[in-house]
């Protein structure tokens, strides 16, 4: 066998184990693809990219760690990294996907705040020939205005949190709904994932909905007024991420109740503080959503820039977490 034809079998299995399911969740994973049309070769050696990549803010445990994943990441490739943080802004946004247009990045890659209002800036960096790829957070714009999308699929994040408790909170049961940013796919799509569950199921309902914009020290603000409310005798607490979740838990231990038996808590994102919470008893489930998509955006990145075909969309796979097994999983945590 030739040195260049074993060069390229080695690449060819590099890029199948690395799209098979080989995928201890909380680490920087493949899961399911759609559709699998990309059997290209990645290209051999990669050329040092500059790479615009528009973060949404610090607002979260799960958005730290996403950043965190992001940079390392580019690091160890050798890439240039020009980062970008929107304070949770769209104009923000906005504003850094035009100045990496003007700069000539080689490739933009951006986590959208908000689900609409992105067609123009998207078609500025197409007429101007730079391929974007859009992580975390599911597009709505047109399929031609971006190479591939990475991230998780949050109606069923929804969908399994309502699951849970369906199997393990006996009804008739009043639910309150601390709900994510406004007009983000994550607030819209986990609220209608665990609303399509409970709809047919008079036993369950939610009596109250309020955004904490995914943010700690909000998610506590909402559930203190929820507690002096008319409501505060909810069974329920579905928290669109863990940090509302652990702001509630403040909440509750400040209002003299217990988190996790008086009132149940079930949140979104899987993150370090979660896990402790479920390991005391405090939160009682955290569906998994995997922020590591570094090494995975990196990928696409570097396969967008060499015109290497790409699935639309790259799903990651997440997993449901309890007080049952937490505690277990909790060291072998990365995020
Ligand atoms: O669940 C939340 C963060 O878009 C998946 O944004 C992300 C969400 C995550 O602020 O904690």
């Amino acid at each position: 066998m030739t040195r260049r034809c074993f060069a390229a079998i080695a690449a060819t299995l590099t890029t199948a184990l690395l799209f098979v399911g080989c995928t201890p969740t909380n680490e920087a994973p493949t899961a399911s693809l759609e559709p699998t049309s990309n059997t290209a070769t990645p290209a051999e050696p990669t050329k040092k990219l500059v790479i615009g990549f528009s973060q949404i803010g610090a607002e979260s445990g799960w958005r730290t760690a996403n950043t965190k994943s992001i940079q390392d990441e580019a690091k160890k490739r050798g890439h240039d990294l020009k980062f970008s943080d929107a304070q949770g802004d769209q104009e923000n946004q906005i504003k850094a996907i035009r100045s990496f247009i003007a700069q000539g990045v080689d490739v933009i890659a951006f986590a959208p705040v908000v689900e609409t209002g992105w067609g123009p800036v998207l078609k500025e960096a197409k007429a101007a020939g730079i391929p974007v790829i859009c992580s975390d957070r599911s597009p709505t714009f047109a399929d031609d205005l971006f190479v591939t999308f990475i991230g998780s699929d949050f109606v069923k994040e929804g969908e399994m949190a309502a699951e849970w408790m369906l199997k393990n909170v006996k009804g008739p049961v009043k639910i309150a709904e601390l709900t994510g940013t406004p007009g983000s796919a994550p607030a819209n799509d986990r609220a209608a994932g665990f609303r399509a569950i409970i709809k047919d199921n008079p036993d369950y309902s939610i009596v109250f909905s309020q955004t904490g914009e995914f943010e700690r020290a909000k998610g506590k603000a909402v559930a203190e007024a929820l507690l002096k409310g008319e409501f505060k005798d909810v069974n329920v607490i579905f928290a669109h991420n863990d940090d509302m979740a652990l702001g509630a838990i403040q909440a509750i231990e400040e209002a003299g109740k217990v988190p996790g038996k008086d009132i149940i808590i079930i949140s979104i994102d899987g993150v370090h503080d979660a896990f402790v919470a479920m390991s005391e008893g405090k939160l009682n489930c955290s569906v998994e959503c995997n922020p590591l998509l570094g090494p995975l955006i990196m990928d696409a990145c570097e396969k967008a820039v060499a015109g290497i075909e790409q699935p639309r969309r790259i799903l990651m796979e997440d997993q449901v977490y309890d007080t049952t097994n937490a505690a277990a999983a909790l060291p072998d945590r990365k995020y």
